[in-house]
């Protein structure tokens, strides 16, 4: 059945994907960034397969989200599946070297962000008594390694408010549930290494990463369970990786 879904961070990776996806099984799709250009390309791609409409707004921003999210039309402001998706890593470094703006800017996209955007979608949901949040978190929600500090430490908040929001959500009938994957190759390390796009491509060196449209499939199959099922909390590795700090490479 359509339903009607709020994707942050569409305008690339994992999110893009998952609109690509969605757009192809016929759900009307909000689609949110800050890129103007991508979203309006985005929208113009995909608009012949679905209804389509782009919010431009930065999740760090409360009240940018609270005024874009009220502003949906009555088409639009019924969301019945809310994927929260924007995030970036920001740096790779020990914490005595860090850069305090890339603390800033994970905790404030990464955990405030998800939960402002949580927060401006919640209202009609609880009305309705009916909706399904979908938190993509990581494996770095499980996990810490050396030098992901701070990013983990945002991912772990993640993990802990998607239990929260599922208690504190549950007498409202709505579901709530996080993907956390391991390595996917999007341009996730083009961000965390600032534009440096060779190193970012020696992370997926030697070894085959999951791709965008591996997590969109699954999110697909997430939204699409009977209204009893509640896929609570998944792990989603590549093949040639265990762990955050084992991945078989095969150079
Ligand atoms: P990308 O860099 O490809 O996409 C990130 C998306 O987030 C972009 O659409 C970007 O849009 C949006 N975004 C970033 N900052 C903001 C902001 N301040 N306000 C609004 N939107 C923002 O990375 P991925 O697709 O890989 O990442 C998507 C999610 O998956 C993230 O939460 C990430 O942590 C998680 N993840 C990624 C993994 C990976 O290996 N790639 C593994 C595990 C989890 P725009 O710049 O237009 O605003
Ligand atoms: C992104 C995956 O391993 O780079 O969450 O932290 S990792």
């Amino acid at each position: 059945m359509s339903k009607t879904i709020l994707i942050t961070g569409a305008t690339s990776g994992i999110g893009k994907a998952t609109a690509e996806l969605f757009a192809k099984n016929g759900h009307s799709l909000i689609l949110c960034g800050r890129r103007q250009n991508r979203l309006d390309s985005l929208k113009t791609e995909l608009a012949h397969k679905t209804t389509v409409v782009t919010l431009n707004f930065d999740v760090r921003d409360r009240e940018a989200v609270a005024d874009s999210i009220a502003s949906l039309s009555p088409e639009f402001s019924n969301i019945d599946v809310l994927i929260n998706n924007a995030g970036n890593a920001h740096g790779l470094d020990t914490v005595d070297m860090a850069n305090l703006d890339d603390w800033d800017a994970m905790l404030d996209i990464n955990v405030k962000g998800l939960l402002y955007v949580t927060k401006a979608v919640m209202p009609k949901m609880i009305e309705k008594q009916e909706g399904h949040i979908i938190n993509i978190g990581s494996l770095a929600g499980k996990e810490v390694y050396q030098k992901g500090n701070v990013y983990c430490a945002s991912k772990h908040a993640v993990d802990a408010i998607n239990q929260g929001l599922r208690l504190d959500l549950n007498e409202h009938n709505i579901r709530v549930g996080a993907i956390n994957p391991g390595l996917v190759e999007t341009e996730f390390s083009e961000v965390r290494f600032k534009g440096d796009v060779e190193r970012a491509k020696t992370v997926y060196k030697g070894y085959e990463p999951l791709r965008a449209i591996d997590i969109a499939e699954i999110i697909e199959f997430v939204i699409t369970r009977p209204r009893h099922v509640n896929i609570a909390d998944l792990l989603v590795l590549p093949t040639a990786q265990a762990s955050s700090a084992i991945v078989k490479k095969n150079l």
